[in-house]
């Protein structure tokens, strides 16, 4: 059975389960990582060398890196849905799952001073650096966005699940955000997928 390593608060562990659960999978999560400790363990180490989550074990195929993990899995079992299959349409999706990193790095001030480091300790102008920069980067889905229902056009694709989960951290940190009508319109439907509301929008912590 697939096995996933990771604890249920990390963005990048989040993207694997919520591939998983979308396309169906049966599944055993270890908590890993953080509090939970394991990922320096040389057991551990001999799968994932970087000693982060997630990793994943499927029939003795060791993978980590959570967006080649939602790649792998999504390719196995939901080509033609989730990874489409047309070359063109699979690279528009991938270079949304790509571009989510890119998000992830802008935000992380912002989640890491407001959500895992105590008053006291803050650096509020590193914090609002970032969201600034966030902002201007969260434009160009913003533009994309528009006219489209999911970030590849009108179908739900593995596209969507990266940056569903960097855009979560987003949406839940509290800072002032601007209005991004198309961004916020596709994030209320991500909100309507029950993987999503399980697994990804849960509070930050
Ligand atoms: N690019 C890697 C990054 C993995 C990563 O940095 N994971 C973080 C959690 S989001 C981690 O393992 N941190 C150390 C820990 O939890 O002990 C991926 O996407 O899988």
């Amino acid at each position: 059975m697939l096995k996933i390593w990771g604890r249920t608060n990390s963005v990048n562990v989040k993207k694997a389960l919520w591939a998983a659960e979308e396309l169906g999978l049966k599944y055993e999560r270890v908590d890993a990582g953080m509090q939970f400790g394991i990922v320096k363990t040389p057991e551990y180490m001999a799968m994932n060398p970087n000693s982060v989550v997630p990793t994943i074990e499927d029939d003795g195929f060791v993978l980590w890196e959570s967006h080649s993990i939602v790649r792998y899995l999504c390719a196995k079992h939901g080509m033609g849905k989730l990874c489409p299959s047309d070359l063109r349409a699979r690279a528009d999706a991938e270079r949304w799952m790509d571009w989510a990193f890119t998000l992830q790095g802008a935000m992380r001030d912002v989640f890491w001073g407001l959500i895992r480091t105590p008053p006291e300790k803050r650096d509020l102008k590193a914090i609002e650096a970032a969201r600034v920069r966030s902002i201007q980067v969260l434009e160009a889905l913003e533009t994309s966005l528009a006219g489209k229902t999911y970030v590849t056009g009108s179908a739900f694709t593995m596209g969507d699940i990266p940056v569903g989960c960097e855009v979560q951290r987003y949406m839940r940190v509290p800072i002032e955000r601007p209005r991004l009508p198309n961004v916020e319109a596709w994030f209320e439907r991500l909100r309507q997928r029950p993987a999503f509301t399980k697994f990804v929008d849960i509070p930050l912590t």
